[in-house]
């Protein structure tokens, strides 16, 4: 018996752990209070020993014998050898034939799976091959944080300095379930005082003793973003030199947020496009060299926010006003009464959050997958970042920043995609600065391209993990898909749904086999700077291989060794981490992970737009407007409408027992939460003549689902939270699975219904209704789930 230090891989808390072996067996993880997440950790680590000697695990490569959408796939067992030549050869027959952005690779989220491991190879490999091509869930996970964000702050969101914050604002994001260790450095930061905001349709996690719980109807985010921002302009509760030195809201805009005022500019460096910025004083124009980030002219000593101009340009008269003023003018269209009529929100709690926000800095702020998953995402991500840029602490102590991280090399192989090879990704031309932009295909675009050969026709999907069919909105199209691709090769370490579909399914080895890099949990100076590397403390449990071994192998029969260290996976490794300065013997010797700090010259910070001082924050957004989208905040009616046969809106949550659809055959987990739940108000309820525990009939325009109903006061009353991710049996609880159409949250949700510039899709705020049902669902054949694919 031995210990190893380590972290629990499962989600992007990456706790620090410990784990007991015990003669070839994992046998306990337990929390490592020492590693900067301090002791955080949750039932899915403790369950892992479970999960690693599941009998559910996949052992064996298995081929399909019968056709696709037959009940028994009749699975048989092929030998590795077998299996990556016919994975090699099938993938280059759709090349030969169609070009190799027909072939899409698939990924898993690294949130909420181990796949981290493996994710950079992953895409090493989809780019070596030919294709610009992944079919990740970003636009409904982490892209409006991580990317969307740089469309204000040129970078991600940054992490809160929980340390230093004097408040925090979470909007649509629940730590306590989905990362425990930012919930545990809240915590401890509302323990010196610091005060916290949370928006979000359930009184959930540290929502319950919040200074500030916003109970916001599902999908009215942007609008309370822009009420709240609204109150802060008009009682000058914002920071307005920071406003005026590091955002482009002072720069002169055509009115109605047309284009910016722009003029040829000489420069030190030459001729080049500069913005106009009024000022005041001295009633003229000034020019600024956005690149340069001088003005051009003597500086104003107070460039205006506010002025109603007209200004003779390029000959015509223009009306124009500054960015701010504009913004401030559609903030003004919510004042708080009515956007409580919108949102739920009463006025007083609008206007106290404002109030919160100017007196009681400096603020962090984090959101997540509850605005990632809005039909307005992008606007609504935007309104909130705008909010946020008012109080004048992103990139300072106490507010969001950016912490060195240990640098790695960037393995992702975008450089191996020939010129104009990116600019094929399904979704590019509809969405050139969402997902596509970084070569991520959503499922829709995926579907389409695989039925209809729009706009190029695709044949294979080589996927790692993931289960669209349970997390996807699209599901009557994307089983048709799956079933007429030529070619589907899916690695994970259990058969689910999607897999089904498969040709073949190969064993993933589970993260306790195989190693792992984490550079930084995202906490503060520490945490950030602490570079860990995971060592396997079991053999792969049958035939079983990494992520990273699958894609090695496979590139080498691809005659893509080259770009793969022909299949060395050490050196692979040793060349990953090369940048650190630390050897790979040493992280050997140190599996507890070591603080790697890095002098300022190897900091990547003025990569960084929001550390570069010449860089201005995009309050107003000519990324946006370039792709045709709204440059400041709208909500033109974009939102999902009620109707008297949908009055309610449903949303979703995360649950503390399961990552999205896995988990749920671990008995000490399923004990946990047994069936499929929705939580009600007891008012609604009652109206509805629901008790709890009745299950229930969730029915949107496009589908319906049945749950077990939950009833508590903890929720917006016209709120209906329902869980998704549903479809395993527990045997050892005796508990049942579920056919795909029976209570899968995302047969609800039309995959029609997305954002225009992310293509996030609209699984928050959805219209829908909700039932008794008269009958009990029997247990029935299809209850299990999992032998009933059909076509
Ligand atoms: N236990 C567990 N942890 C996980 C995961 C998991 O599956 N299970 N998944 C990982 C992944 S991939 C991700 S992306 C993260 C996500 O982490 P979070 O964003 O924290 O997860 P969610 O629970 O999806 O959403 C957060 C909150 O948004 C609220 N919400 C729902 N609708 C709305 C709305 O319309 N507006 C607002 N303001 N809030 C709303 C929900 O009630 C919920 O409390 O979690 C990661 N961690
Ligand atoms: N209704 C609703 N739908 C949602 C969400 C929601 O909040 N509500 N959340 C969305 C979000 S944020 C996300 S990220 C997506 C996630 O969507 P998916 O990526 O489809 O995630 P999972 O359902 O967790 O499926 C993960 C699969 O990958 C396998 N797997 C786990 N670890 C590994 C590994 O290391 N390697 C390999 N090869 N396989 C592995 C698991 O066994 C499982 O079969 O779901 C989205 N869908
Ligand atoms: S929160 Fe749970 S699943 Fe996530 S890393 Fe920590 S122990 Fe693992
Ligand atoms: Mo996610």
């Amino acid at each position: 018996m031995h210990e190893v230090r380590s972290y629990c891989p499962l989600c992007i808390s990456k706790c620090g752990t410990i784990s007991t072996v015990d003669g070839g067996r994992l046998v306990e993880v337990r929390p490592d209070p020492s590693h900067p997440t301090a002791g955080s950790f949750c039932a899915k680590g403790r369950a892992a020993p479970e999960l690693v000697h599941s009998d559910r695990r996949l052992q064996v490569p298995l081929m399909r014998t019968r056709p696709k959408g037959d009940a028994d796939p009749g699975w048989r067992r092929v030998s590795w050898d077998e299996a990556l030549d016919f994975t090699a050869s099938r993938l280059g027959a759709a090349t030969e034939q169609h070009g190799a952005e027909s072939v899409v690779f698939g990924v898993t989220t690294p949130s909420g799976t181990a796949v981290a491991d493996g994710f950079g190879w992953i895409h090493r490999l989809a780019h070596a091959f030919g294709s610009p091509n992944v079919l990740f869930a970003t636009e409904n996970c982490n892209w409006h944080k991580d990317f969307a964000s740089a469309l204000t702050f040129g970078s991600s969101i940054g992490v809160p300095d929980f340390e230093e914050t004097g408040c925090m604002l979470f909007w649509g994001f629940n730590p306590s379930v989905s990362w425990p260790a930012y919930a545990k450095a809240a915590t401890r930061a509302r323990r010196r005082g610091a005060r916290l905001i949370v928006v979000d349709p359930r009184r959930a996690g540290l929502a319950a003793s919040a200074d500030q719980w916003l109970p916001v109807r599902a999908g009215t985010d942007g609008i309370l973003a822009m009420a709240i921002a609204g109150c802060m302009i008009e009682h000058g509760w914002y920071d307005q030199d920071f406003i005026r030195r590091r955002t482009n809201g002072p720069m002169l805009v055509r009115e109605n947020a047309g284009e910016a005022i722009s003029v040829e500019a000489s420069t030190p460096i030459g001729q080049r496009r500069a913005l106009m910025v009024w000022d005041a004083q001295r009633r003229r124009a000034v020019a600024y060299d956005p690149v340069g980030g001088e003005y051009l002219e003597e500086a104003p000593e107070e460039p205006a926010l506010f002025a109603d101009l007209t200004l003779q340009h390029q000959g015509q008269p223009v009306r124009c006003s500054p960015a701010f003023q504009q913004f401030a003018d559609l903030c003004a269209q919510y004042p708080p009464e009515r956007a409580a009529a919108i949102c739920g929100v009463p006025a007083d709690q609008i206007l106290e959050t404002a109030r919160l926000l100017h007196q009681a800095g400096p603020v962090s702020f984090f959101h997540w997958a509850g605005i990632c998953q809005q039909a307005d995402a992008t606007q609504t991500g935007r309104a909130i970042s705008l909010l946020y840029l008012l109080t004048g602490c992103f990139g300072s102590v106490g507010g969001n920043r950016h912490f060195p991280s240990a640098p790695l090399n960037d393995i992702m192989g975008f450089d191996l995609l020939a010129t104009g090879c990116l600019e094929q990704t399904l979704g590019w031309s509809e969405r050139p600065v969402g997902p596509p932009a970084k070569g991520w295909v959503n499922s829709n675009d995926f579907a389409n391209a695989v039925l209809h050969e729009e706009p190029y026709a695709v044949k294979g999907l080589l996927s790692f993990g993931a289960n669209p069919l349970l997390t996807k909105p699209n599901i009557p199209e994307l089983v048709p898909a799956l079933c007429a691709l030529d070619v589907y090769v899916h690695c994970d370490l259990f058969m689910n749904p999607t897999a089904a579909y498969a040709d073949l399914v190969l064993p993933v080895a589970s993260p306790w086999e195989r190693e792992g890099v984490s550079a930084g949990v995202q906490l503060g100076a520490r945490g950030s700077a602490w570079l860990q590397l995971r060592q396997a403390v079991i053999p792969p449990q049958g035939e079983s291989r990494s992520d990273t071994a699958i894609v090695f192998e496979l590139a080498k029969r691809l005659g893509l060794g080259d770009r793969f260290f022909d299949g060395d996976q050490r050196k692979a490794l040793r060349h990953l981490v090369a940048p650190t300065g630390i050897a790979l013997e040493t992280l050997e010797a140190h599996p507890e992970g070591l603080r790697v700090d890095r002098s300022p010259d190897q900091s990547d910070a003025l990569k960084r737009p929001s550390d570069a001082p010449q860089r201005r924050f995009d309050l107003y957004s000519e990324s946006l407007l370039r792709a045709g989208e709204a440059p400041l905040p709208r909500f033109d009616g974009a939102e999902l409408r009620l109707s008297e046969r949908f009055p309610l809106r449903l949303t979703t949550a995360k649950s503390s027992f399961f990552c999205h659809s896995q988990h749920h055959a671990l008995a000490t987990l399923r004990a946990k939460s047994t069936e499929p739940g929705v939580e009600l108000h007891p008012e609604l309820a009652r109206r509805r003549g629901i008790e709890n525990g009745d299950w229930v009939r969730i029915e949107t325009a496009v589908g319906s689902m049945r749950a077990r109903a939950r009833l508590t006061s903890r929720i917006s009353a016209d709120t209906v939270c329902a869980q998704y991710g549903w479809w395993e049996s527990c045997p050892a609880l005796d508990l049942p699975g579920y056919a795909i159409d029976q209570s899968n949250y995302n047969r609800l949700i039309a995959g029609t219904h997305a954002d225009r510039s992310s293509g996030s899709s609209a699984m928050r705020g959805y219209p829908c209704s909700v039932e008794r049902e008269s009958v009990d669902p029997a247990p029935s054949a299809c209850l299990s789930g999992e032998t009933s694919w059909a076509c």
